[in-house]
C-alpha cells in the first residue's frame, strides 16, 4: 500500500514537475541557449568549489552551489586538440584522427580537423541557433579549417595552442588573433577579450537562440597576469612560460581574473533576463600542468591518463531547470556534450550518424543515472578503459586496474587479484580500438 502510494505521488510529482518545466517556463525554453566555458589545463582542485582555498573562484563556486557539480566528469583528452575534436564531433577523437596535439611548430601544423565533419554548431546553426565560438579554436591552423568553416557564424581568438595574453603571438613566433576569417590586431589581455566579446555576442543576440562557446586560455601558460608586459614578440626568442618568475602568482590571478569575467557573463544574462533560458556549463580540457597546478588528491598530470590528467572539474547551471546545489558522482566525458546540446537544441542529425558520447540532459534537470557504459581514453603509452568503479590503465607494457570508489588517488593496484575484471575490460578496450581506428589514419599523435 505504501509503495503504490509512494509510485502514485512520484508520478503525480513528475507530471506536475514537467508540467511547470514545459508549459508554465519560459516558452523559450523549448529552445534554450547554451553556453560552454571551457578553461585550458584548469586542474581538478585549481578552483574553490573544487577544494582550492588558496585561489579565489566566486562565480564559479557560485555556478555551483546554485547549479550541479560533477565529481565524476572527464576530458576526453589528455591535452587539449584531441578534447577539443571530441567535444565538437560527439566521437571518441580517434575517429576524427586527432588522439594527439596540433603543434604550432612541425609538420602538425599543416593539419585540423577535416571540414566534411559535422559539428555540435552545424547542427545547432541548422536548428535556428547563431553560433560563436569567442577564444582558443585549437583544431587547424590554416585558414580553411577556421571554425567559420566548422558551423560557427562568429569567430573571436586564436587557432592556436596558447598565445602571449598580450601580444597574442602564438608558440611558434607568428601573431595568432583571429575575427572570422581575418586575421587582426587588437590589444587587450586575452582572458578580458575573451569575456568583452562573449557578452557583445550574448547582447547580440539576446532575441533569439544561441550556441556560445567560450574557449578560455587560462590558466594554460605563458603565465602572465593582467599588468605584466608581452614576452613574445615576433622574430625574437622568448621563455614559452613567460618570464614571469612568479608563476604560482600568475597562475591564481590567471584563474581570478576567469573567474571575474564568468560573474560578468552571468550578471548579464540576468539583467537581460535570460538567465533561466540558459544552459551555462563549465568544464576544463584537461588536467592541469603538473608545475603549477593543483589536481587534488589525484595522481598525475596533463598529459597522463591518470586521473589527474583527465579527471577535471565541471559544473552545470541552469536556475529554475537544475536543481540548487546538487552534486553527481556519475562518470561523464566531453563527448556527452554533444548528444545533449543535439536534444536541447532539437536538432536533427543524420539518419546514420552514431555517437559516442550519451545524452545527459535527463541527468541534469531529473538527476537520472546514466546507462551501464564503458568509456575508453588512449593518447601515446596509455591506454585506458573505464566502468564504474573499475579503472584498467595500460601503462606502455604494465596492466593496472584500480577501484576507484576506495582508492580515488590510483595507489593500490588489484589487477593480480581480480583477473576476470581485467579480462573483461582488456576485451572491451582492443575492441573499442579497433572500432574507432578503422579505416581511420591519425592525424596526430
Ligand atoms: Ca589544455
Amino acid at each position: 500500500m505504501s509503495n503504490f502510494s509512494h509510485s502514485t505521488f512520484s508520478i503525480l510529482q513528475y507530471v506536475l514537475i514537467s508540467f511547470l518545466i514545459f508549459s508554465c517556463g519560459p516558452r523559450k525554453f523549448e529552445k534554450p541557449n547554451i553556453i560552454l566555458i571551457m578553461a585550458d589545463d584548469l586542474g581538478y582542485s585549481d578552483i574553490g568549489c573544487f577544494g582550492n582555498e588558496e585561489i579565489q573562484t566566486p562565480s564559479l563556486d557560485k555556478m555551483a552551489s546554485e547549479g550541479l557539480k560533477f565529481t565524476d566528469f572527464h576530458s576526453n583528452g589528455a591535452v587539449c586538440s584531441p578534447t577539443r575534436a571530441a567535444l565538437l564531433t560527439g566521437r571518441y577523437q580517434q575517429r576524427s584522427g586527432i588522439e594527439g596535439v596540433i603543434y604550432a611548430k612541425g609538420e602538425t601544423r599543416q593539419t585540423g580537423l577535416d571540414i566534411e565533419e559535422m559539428t555540435i554548431a552545424d547542427y545547432m546553426k541548422n536548428s535556428g541557433y547563431v553560433t560563436g565560438i569567442v577564444g582558443k579554436w585549437h583544431l587547424g591552423y590554416r585558414i580553411d579549417f577556421n571554425p567559420i568553416y566548422q558551423g560557427f557564424d562568429y569567430f573571436r581568438g586564436y587557432v592556436s595552442g596558447n598565445v602571449d595574453y598580450h601580444s597574442h603571438v602564438d608558440g611558434a613566433g607568428i601573431p595568432d588573433w583571429w575575427h572570422d576569417l581575418e586575421k587582426i590586431e587588437e590589444k587587450g589581455y586575452v582572458t578580458d577579450l575573451i569575456t568583452d566579446y562573449s557578452l557583445e555576442f550574448i547582447e547580440k543576440n539576446k532575441d533569439n537562440p544561441f550556441f556560445l562557446y567560450i574557449a578560455h586560455e587560462v590558466p594554460h601558460y605563458p603565465f602572465q597576469g593582467r599588468n605584466d608586459k608581452a614576452d613574445r614578440i615576433p622574430g625574437r626568442k622568448f621563455p614559452a612560460h613567460g618570464s614571469r618568475k612568479d608563476k604560482a602568482g600568475a597562475y591564481k590571478e590567471m584563474i581570478e581574473v576567469m573567474d571575474e569575467g564568468i560573474g560578468r557573463i552571468l550578471n548579464r544574462l540576468d539583467m537581460l533576463s535570460l538567465i533561466n533560458n540558459t544552459l551555462v556549463i563549465f568544464c576544463s580540457d584537461n588536467g592541469g600542468l603538473g608545475e603549477v597546478a593543483n589536481n587534488g588528491i589525484l595522481k598525475g598530470s596533463k598529459g597522463s591518463l591518470w586521473e589527474g590528467g583527465q579527471r577535471v572539474p565541471a559544473i552545470a547551471y541552469w536556475p529554475k531547470s537544475i536543481e540548487q546545489g546538487t552534486t553527481t558522482d556519475e562518470v561523464v566525458m566531453s563527448m556527452d556534450f554533444f548528444p545533449t546540446f543535439v536534444n536541447l537544441s532539437k536538432a536533427k542529425t543524420k539518419q546514420d550518424f552514431k555517437f559516442d558520447g550519451v545524452d545527459i540532459t535527463r541527468l541534469l534537470i531529473e538527476d537520472k543515472s546514466l546507462p551501464d557504459r564503458t568509456l575508453f581514453w588512449k593518447y601515446r603509452n596509455q591506454k585506458v578503459a573505464r566502468n564504474g568503479r573499475w579503472k584498467l590503465l595500460i601503462d606502455k607494457d604494465t596492466t593496472h586496474l584500480y577501484n576507484l570508489d576506495a582508492d580515488v588517488s590510483e595507489q593500490l593496484d588489484i589487477a593480480d587479484s581480480e583477473n576476470s575484471i581485467v579480462s573483461q575490460l582488456k576485451l572491451e578496450l582492443e575492441e573499442w580500438e579497433k572500432d574507432v581506428t578503422k579505416g581511420i589514419k591519425l592525424k596526430t599523435k
